[in-house]
Formats: structure tokens, sequence, C-alpha cells
């Protein structure tokens, strides 16, 4: 992407107009995907390290931090950081305050794993959990000894979770107390939250498993726990009905979905935030369905997400095709990527080689211009 493709003037899309979300008025559309760096130190607290990388991005519309483990056992990749301690607490507080005292807006992800983990990563060497003993195919765990075949899961019994959910709760009291401006529920790409609600994850047969009322009860029950923190409208929630990341997959995802949306709509949540087709990948699948049908049954707004480029965020506006905008990887190489969109500036590259685990390099040095 660069500025080179033939699109009208940036500046004349409301992509770089203030909008209403819940009780903020973020200052333009355009949202920092939250994504995974992996430089938190082992204990997963985050310190001055992040909060100079999301300083330097505070003028994102909205910042959704990086997928964050509710709990220990929610882990499965190292260096990612928690929020169910009071130093990591400590250690976020640093970023909201960067981001605040830049006027930006940020958001947390609340983030468990499930199956998606490796016993190396685990409390006491334990199994990773998830709805059903079921093995994500060809996956690999990022290990602290490199990457390594990930095991089949142990099944979560019916009395474990509510401990889960109160997991969830004490996450979200944690990102309150932190200073984030919201949450976001991560019930997509696999994890936890999707391997209850995908009929290839999910055999159980107690009130968990089973019936689309079933399979949508956690997350549904999640969300009703985190609502109960932070009201509806500083909450969202993140789907991914189409992907095949991690292993995932649904016969027939468009009636869980729609079914999910039904449920959660009392609750009324700031936005969905929908990653349309398969993660990174393909944005309309075989056999997928018109994700826009989420959209109009869900009563609040659509946060639209899956290698958005700066054509294709200015085509949704226009076609009223969502509220607001992803962009992940673009965020990494360029801090002040909303002003270079604005005004046709040049983008950066990014070094795949510094994503992950690194330190201060790939990470707080690609410059503004
Ligand atoms: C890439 C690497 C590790 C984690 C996701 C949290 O896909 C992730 C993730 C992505 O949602």
């Amino acid at each position: 992407m660069s500025q080179s493709s033939a699109v009208a003037p940036a500046v004349q899309s409301d992509l770089f107009a203030p909008v209403t979300m819940g009780p903020y008025t973020l200052s333009n559309r355009i949202v920092m995907a939250p994504l995974t760096r992996s430089r938190a130190d082992d204990a997963g607290i985050p310190g001055e390290l992040q909060a100079t990388y999301y300083g330097q991005r505070a003028s994102a519309g909205l910042i959704i931090a990086e997928a964050t483990n509710i709990s220990a056992q929610g882990k499965g990749y190292i260096r990612t950081p928690g929020i169910w301690s009071p130093e990591q607490v400590a250690g976020w507080k640093l970023t909201t305050k960067a981001v605040h005292d830049k006027g930006g807006r940020i958001f947390l992800q609340l983030w468990h794993v499930g199956r998606i983990s490796h016993p190396d990563l685990q409390p006491g060497g334990a199994l990773p959990v998830a709805p059903s003993a079921v093995l994500a195919e060809n996956q690999q765990a990022y290990t602290y000894e490199g990457f390594k075949p990930l095991v089949t899961p142990r099944a979560l019994e019916t009395d474990e979770i509510p401990g889960i959910v109160a997991d969830y709760s004490r996450a979200a009291k944690n990102a309150l107390e932190a200073g984030f401006d919201g949450v976001e529920i991560h019930s997509a790409n696999g994890y936890l939250l999707q391997q209850f609600l995908s009929d290839k994850t999910n055999k159980r047969t107690d009130r968990y498993g089973g019936s689309i009322e079933n399979r949508t009860r956690i997350v549904v029950e999640v969300v009703d726990a985190v609502t109960k923190v932070w009201g509806g409208d500083r909450v969202g929630i993140r789907l991914s009905p189409l992907t095949k990341f991690g292993d995932i997959g649904d016969s027939n995802p468009e009636p869980v979905y729609l079914s999910l949306i039904e449920q959660i709509n009392p609750y009324k949540l700031a936005y969905i935030h929908v990653i349309e087709g398969d993660t990174g990948g393909e944005r309309h699948p075989a056999g997928g369905f018109d994700l826009q049908k989420l959209r109009h049954a869900f009563n609040g707004l659509y946060m639209a997400n899956n290698n958005y480029d700066l054509k294709l965020a200015i085509e949704a506006r226009q076609e009223n095709l969502a509220d607001l905008i992803c962009f992940g990887r673009p965020f990494i190489s360029n801090p002040d990527l909303v002003e270079r969109l604005r005004t046709g500036a040049p983008l950066a590259q990014p070094d795949p080689n510094t994503f992950y685990a690194g330190d201060a390099h790939g990470y707080i040095d690609y410059p503004a211009l």
C-alpha cells in the first residue's frame, strides 16, 4: 500500500472526521488493531517500552491494545502481557497515561487462548484447556524454546466455567483500574471463546455445547460479566465467523453469529469488531456468508478489519459498509499513520523479523514523518 494507489484525495473522506462511540468522541474513524508484539516481561508485565510505543500511536481514533491474557491459564505465546496481577495493572498504567497525555483513546483486548497453548506456557506444565479435547492440527506454539507442536487440550469441566467467567470479570476490573477507556472481548481467531462457538472444536454435551444457544452461552456470560464492570457502551467484542485461523471452523456459522448478536444486543455494546474473511487472508472465502448481515443485526458500531488499505477504507465509508476501520501492520511502521493517510504521504513498510519478542528495535524506532 502506498500513496501511488489511484484514490481520491483522502481528505474528502469522513474517515478523518470525529465519530461518537459510546461516551467518547473519537478524533477519527481509524482504529489501531490489536497487534501481538510479545515484548512484556516473563511475568506478563508491560512497562515504559509499551508506553512509548502506544503513546507514539495516540493519533489513531482508537487504539485497541494487544491481546492480553486474563489469567496465567489464558496464555499461549511467550512475553504476551497479562491483566490478572497488580504488577501488570501498574505496568499498564504507564501506557494508558502516555496515550491520554497525547489525547488518544485506548481499549484493552481481553484474551484467553484456550487450546492454542502448550504445557511449557501453562502454570505447573498443565495441559491447555478447551471446550473439548480436540487438537488444533498443524499448529505450533511459540514457547521459550522456540516453536513446538500444540498438544491435545483438556476439556473443561462444567463447574470450571464460572471460574473462567470470573477471570474475565477480574481482568475487566483490572483494566478499569489501569486507566483504559474500555475493553474488547476477544471472541475471534480460534481462541477460547470461538472454540466454544464453533462446532469443529465444541463437542460438549452439557449446557455449553450442542445447540446454538449452548455454544454461545459462555460468550454471553462473559459479555454479562464484563459489562457489569464497564457498562455496555465501553465494551466491544471481536468476531471472526469465517476465519480458519488456529484450525477453527464451523459447519454453518451464520445462524450462530446472528443468534449471538441477538443475545448481546440488550447489553448495548459500543461495537462489534469483525474480521472479514480469513484472518490476514482471503476477504471472501468460499462457503462464507454476507457479514453485512451482522452489521444490520447489531445495534452498535461496526468495526471492519482484514487487509484494509486507504482505498478500501474510503470505499467502505462511501458505501456505508463500516463505521470504523482497523489498520494493523501499517501502524507498526507508521506511528503517524492517520496523518500519512490523510495527506497521501508514503507509508513505511514494517519488518516482519521484528514483529514478535524483540526489543525496542522494530517497535519504537519507526519515525513519524
Ligand atoms: C498473531 C500472533 C499471535 C497472536 C490474534 C492474538 O490473531 C492474536 C495473535 C496474532 O488475534
